[in-house]
């Protein structure tokens, strides 16, 4: 073991989900040994533990590993335990650490952002409960990072990622195992795979994998255990770049299965995951489900899945995601939670027995099976209420608008703005937001206007600016907030919903629906004119 003397980095600071940066800046000599060195020096329950690693296979995963072994046999951890070509999925790391009691994991990887030389890079720690760490763990990390002036480091030679079974780095055991197999075992604890076989005999179905980690867990789990044809999942080699592509199963950047959605003879169902395999879309014949929907969904029907016959005792999602579930958890008399965007809020309230379901706007759903989002999970769900129900996605999603009402939803990204001239959109909104209640504009009367602070009813702490929320008396309402994932300039989130009751026009088109909320937000909050532009980039 040696120790290398190294000096800070500015910006070391992990966002919504770990820090990301782009591939050029991780690559800068000590760049990434800093950081792996202060998470080593911010959680001592590492030395004489296990640690679970693993990424989704973008460009730099393979040198990064061997580095984090490196540094992880000199800080004295007992055991590492490596997915095999060094990928695991998020919730498979998960899922892996509260299988072995691991100390913690560290997840590589930057999500939905693109791969390769010129794309993004990410690394991210989860705890002992298999969650991603939380803000006093992040903020620790990020601390020893400006003031770092060492780090540890063993200089054996690399280990072979290929080769199933056990060896050694130093003092420390590294084991290299299938990344899929204890996924797909929880899987089937879970879901009835028998109801959900006889569903899909005779029918197709397409899932993307967007060149990404849940290519060899969807051949697992649907060709292999499910018998469908091999063509059922798409995009299903893991690549260092992704194809070229941007691993987001949005409208956008999952075209190819939209396209194949909204043709003439369109699968029974469609689905998507991310880069890490955390996040899910779903499809039907000439329908797209939004992620809000969809957590409404899985809320109202969980009872028809074997793991989760019993019922729940609540559910939380983020707070600029729709209140679609809200409505869910009242009509069964749940407890429902609000809580800051980022899957570490959800932790407390699955670690206490609270809530049993989360999710978010952002394409995330998970349960208490594991402390992270679950892209495949959300999925299956999806298919066992289908196959308990005998109907379509089509069928289940308006039979919900006709018993809950729909909460007409949309996301409008303003993606690589200037960061002062984001920032000053932010300011101006919050400054005026007291202003604003009981003001009218077009039919919309403003009832509330703040800027979001969570308190955690389980541990206390207290997290502020998390989003600045205009309601109006109609229920609609609009929410703003800076992304905590981008890795260029800022990213200007606006939120738009409306409630349309369960006797009104459920069938409307959502951006017509949204539009009076849109040119209202506009009016108060001058995104385009702030930030010069004339549309989003992005609108999901
Ligand atoms: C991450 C977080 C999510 C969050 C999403 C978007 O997802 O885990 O909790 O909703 O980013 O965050 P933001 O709006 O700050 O960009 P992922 O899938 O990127 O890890």
């Amino acid at each position: 073991m040696i120790e290398v003397n190294t000096t800070p980095f500015d910006g070391q600071k992990p966002g919504t989900s770990g820090l990301r940066k782009k591939v050029s800046v991780f690559q800068q000599p000590n760049y990434l040994e800093n950081f792996v060195q202060s998470i080593f020096d911010s959680v001592p329950e590492l030395r004489g533990g296990t640690l679970i690693v693993g990424g989704d296979g973008r460009f730099y995963n393979d040198v990064a590993i061997q580095i984090i072994l490196r540094i992880a046999s000199a800080n004295g951890v007992a055991q590492t335990i490596v997915g095999q070509n060094g990928l695991f999925s998020t919730p498979a790391v998960s899922n892996l650490i509260r299988l072995n009691e691991a100390a913690g994991g560290i997840v590589l990887s930057a999500s939905h952002n693109p791969g390769g030389p010129e794309g993004d890079f990410g690394i991210k720690f989860n705890g002992d409960n298999g969650g991603p760490a939380p803000e006093s763990v992040t903020d620790a990390i990020f601390e020893r990072t400006r003031h770092i002036d060492q780090y540890k480091i063993v200089k054996e030679s690399d280990i072979n990622l290929s080769d199933i079974g056990e060896t050694h780095l130093g003092e420390m055991t590294v084991k290299i195992i299938d990344p899929v197999a204890d996924y797909l075992t929880m899987m089937e604890d879970i879901f009835d795979f028998d109801a959900i076989k006889n569903l899909l005999g005779g029918k197709q179905i397409c899932f993307d994998a967007m060149h990404a980690v849940t290519g060899p867990y969807a051949t697992a789990i649907f060709c292999e255990r499910l018998g469908l044809p091999e063509g059922s999942v798409i995009n299903g080699t893991p690549q260092p770049d992704f194809g070229g592509g941007h691993p987001d199963p949005n409208p956008v950047y999952a075209k190819e299965l939209f396209d194949t959605m909204f043709s003439e003879n369109a699968p029974f169902f469609g689905a998507a995951s991310d880069g890490d395999g955390d996040r899910n879309i779903v499809l039907g014949p000439n329908i797209y489900i939004s992620p809000s929907d969809s957590i409404a969904v899985l809320a109202a029907n969980a009872t028809d899945v074997p793991g989760y016959e019993n019922g729940i005792p609540g559910v939380a999602r983020s707070m600029p995601t729709s209140r679609a579930v809200d409505i869910v958890a009242k009509d069964l008399g749940i407890e429902h939670f609000e809580t800051p965007t980022g899957w570490k809020f959800f932790g407390n309230l699955l670690d206490a027995g609270r809530i049993a379901l989360c999710g978010e706007e952002s394409a995330g759903a998970s349960s208490d099976h594991i402390r992270e989002k679950d892209g495949l999970w959300a999925i299956l769900m999806w298919l066992n209420i289908l196959a308990s129900r005998h109907q379509s996605v089509g069928d289940v999603i308006s039979d919900h608008w006709l018993t809950y009402g729909r909460h007409y939803y949309s996301r409008h990204d303003y993606e690589g703005v200037e960061k002062a001239k984001a920032d000053a959109v932010m300011l101006g909104l919050s400054e005026k937001l007291e202003s604003l209640v009981g003001k009218t504009f077009k039919e919309e009367t403003v009832s509330k206007a703040d800027n979001f602070s969570y308190h955690d009813p389980v541990d206390g702490s207290v997290s502020h600016n998390q989003g600045l929320r205009v309601e109006f008396e109609s229920g609609s309402r609009f929410v703003i907030r800076l992304s905590g994932t981008g890795t260029v300039g800022a990213t200007l989130r606006l939120y738009l919903e409306k409630y349309e009751p369960k006797d009104g026009d459920l069938k409307q088109d959502v951006q017509t629906a949204l539009r009076p909320i849109a040119e209202i937000a506009e009016e108060i909050a001058k995104i385009k004119s702030t930030v010069n532009r004339d549309e989003p980039s992005l609108i999901s």
